[in-house]
Parts: structure tokens; sequence; C-alpha cells
């Protein structure tokens, strides 16, 4: 490289992903087909509009890999086109999200209506910024309705999200969550919306390598729709999907380009599409069910060390722990601190109920898909759990 600032600081930080052991749970480390696909020509080239429908020459190639590209996402979940859609533009899955909301529920000033309203997971029991947050843009432009886990079991509970969904009456209900680790029921989900006449989006980001693999129950069946970022457990590049039911293609199709996009990154597309194709071999699958079992024994070997895990265990690959529990332990950034100068990354995350704010919060994430890449199992993630607690209680 000419630039040597840049290539040192990205020799650098390649040296650093070596070093660590990395449970930050919305990473993983991608194959050398997807870097190589990322870095192509691609990049160079501009293609406002969808295949067929540009508005610059030049799309004979990229035309083809955009078709692949949403060919490839319906058959790896499995999905009919007769039946379903996908866009396989958005950015990441902020844009994703945004993209739907604005496809299918009024915000202020528009068509004169009061603001829509979006009814999803508040952000500190486990939901997302784009899920109504009111600092994102989605708890502004839509008026949110939130809905948290039980305080006694850390569960989502169901018959009380039922309860706020008829009082609110909201348009569109998402299930999707960055730090609840159980089995999400996305049939009572479907008959929540139903109940109130609303749309069922399910946000999949952090599933989606798990559903993709058979390691994590699919909201296909019952969602109209369900977005995704495409870098977490599905392994691939950052980038997102919007998967729809076929009659709200035209809609969500608008609503990306020229709603709220520009040209889209073809690279991205391109490299989501060689993951998508890695996704579908026997070998990602195995590698799906060793992510589950590895943040299983995670989540157990915590527990026997003394630590709270918050709905005392997980089905997914991620592990939220109470390091604060009520004063006898440390609080979320300490931890996460500390950790990190022992070459342990995580992230320091509010857990339900927190009485500490989200800069200092009672507990810590942690996640082994990026690990479980990496190939470690059962027995390393013993160690690492034997480590964490040494490093903590230091
Ligand atoms: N909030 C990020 C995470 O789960 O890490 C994703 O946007």
């Amino acid at each position: 490289m000419k630039d040597k600032q840049i290539e040192k600081l990205i020799k650098l930080e390649q040296k650093r992903q070596k070093n660590v052991i990395n449970l930050i749970a919305s990473e993983n480390y991608v194959s050398k087909d997807i870097l190589k696909t990322l870095g192509s020509q691609l990049t160079n080239k501009y293609a406002e509009g969808y295949s067929k429908l540009r508005y610059y020459g030049g799309n004979k190639f990229v035309d083809k890999i955009e078709n692949l590209c949403q060919k490839r996402a319906l058959k790896l979940f499995k999905l009919s086109s007769k039946k379903w859609h996908v866009n396989v533009q958005p950015l990441s899955g902020s844009p994703a999200n945004l993209a739907v909301y604005l496809a299918l529920v009024p915000f202020s000033h528009s068509q004169g209506k009061s603001r829509g309203k979006i009814m999803g997971m508040s952000l500190s029991h486990g939901g997302h910024l784009t899920h109504g947050s009111k600092v994102s843009v989605s708890g502004k432009f839509w008026k949110r309705i939130s809905y948290g886990v039980n305080k006694k079991t850390e569960l989502l509970d169901y018959q009380e999200i039922k309860k706020i969904a008829l009082k609110n009456k909201p348009h569109l209900i998402i299930a999707g969550f960055t730090a609840y680790s159980r089995k999400i029921d996305f049939k009572k989900f479907r008959e929540i919306a139903d109940s109130c006449g609303a749309y069922f989006m399910a946000d999949m980001a952090h599933l989606a390598g798990l559903i993709a693999g058979g390691a994590f129950p699919s909201p296909f069946k019952y969602a109209d729709v369900v977005t995704t970022t495409t870098h977490k457990t599905l392994r691939g590049p950052r980038s997102g999907l919007i998967f729809c039911r076929k009659e709200l293609a035209s809609k969500i199709d608008k609503s990306v380009f020229p709603g709220l996009q520009g040209g889209p990154h073809l690279n991205q597309i391109a490299a989501s599409a060689v993951a998508l194709k890695e996704a579908m071999s026997p070998l990602f699958k195995k590698y799906t069910q060793q992510i589950i079992k590895n943040s299983r024994i995670l989540a157990e070997e915590l527990k026997k060390l003394g630590w709270r895990i918050i709905s005392k265990g997980t089905d997914n690959h991620l592990v939220l722990v109470d390091t604060w529990m009520n004063g006898k332990g440390i609080g979320g950034k300490e931890a996460s601190e500390k950790l990190e100068k022992e070459n342990i990354i995580v992230n320091k995350n509010t857990i339900p109920f927190d009485t500490r704010s989200p800069i200092d919060p009672s507990g810590i994430r942690l996640g082994t898909a990026a690990e479980t890449t990496n190939g470690l199992k059962e027995k390393d993630f013993i160690k690492i759990a034997k480590k964490i607690d040494n490093i903590l209680r230091k």
C-alpha cells in the first residue's frame, strides 16, 4: 500500500484481532473470499435503482450479482419466490429497519396523519436503538410503544405483550433483540399482531446464522417482514437484508430506494451473496450448533463460579451476565475494562430493570459466534469462564 499510515493501522488491527478472545456478540470473522469480494472493483460501480431498472449504464454484471444474492437469500431461508421477496440493498440493519417503518407505518407529517406507532422491546431490556428508542430517528418520526421482560423470570411475557398491544394498537410489532438469550415464540407474536391489526416484523439480526443453520426457530412462517444484518452469526460482510411477503415488495423496494438510500454498495451485496452460499454448507450447520453448545457451557460455568446469568441460561449465541449483583460484584464498565486489559473483549450491557446507567450498567454481554469461527469448543469455553472469573475477582 502507498498509504503507510493506514497500512500500519490495518496491520495493527489485524494483530489485535488475532491476539484477543473476542466475545462481542455482534461480531464475527469472515472468510478470505468475503474479504476479497469486499475489496474488489465492485466498489467502483454506481447502480441506483434495481436490476433492469437502473439510473446508470454498465450494469450487465452487477444486475446478475444482485439477482444471485436475492436468489441465494430466499434459498437459504427456504422461501418460495412466489410468496416472498428480498431486498438486498440496505447498507446495514438500522437502514433496513427504517426502510420498513417508512414503507408500512405513517410518520409525522406524512399524508397529514399523526405519528404511527411501532412497538418493540425497550433498549434497556435488550431491544435495539432502531426499535423506537427516543434517541433514534425511529422514536422521533414514529411513536414508540415498548415492552420488556418479566421482572421475576427475565423472560418475554406474552400475556403482558398482548395487553400492551391491545391497549395501544400499534401499526407494527417487532420481535427482535440484541441482548435476549432465550427462545422466541414467533407464533405468539403473530397472534398478538393479529389481535390488534398490526404488521409483524422479526428483526433476526443476531440470530440469522443460527436460523439458517437450523439451530434456532425460524420466524418466516409467521412474520410479514423479516430484517437482518449479515455480519453477526451469519458471518458475512456488514450489510442488511429485508425479506417481505410478496404483496409488500413494491412498498419496501421504493422505501429503500429512492426513499432512504442512493446507490447500493455492490461490493457488499456480492459479499453477502458469498456469505449466503457459505451458510448453505453442512459445515455451517455444524458451526451454528457448536455456537450454542459453547454459549450454554459458558453460561453454566459462569453460574457455577457464582455469577448471575440473566434468565438463568441461554438458547442462542449470547450470555448476559449480571456482574454487579446488587453491589456484591463490579459494574459492567469496570468489568469490560478489566477484561480488555487481559485481552478478553466484551461489551458492557444493561440488564433488565437495571438500576445503573447505560454508561456504567450492571452487566456484560458475551457472545460465542466469533470464537466458534476460530474453532473453539466446549473445553475452551470452560477455560474462558475461569479466566473471566479470575479477572473479575482480582
Ligand atoms: N446494537 C448492536 C449490537 O447488538 O451489538 C447491533 O446494532
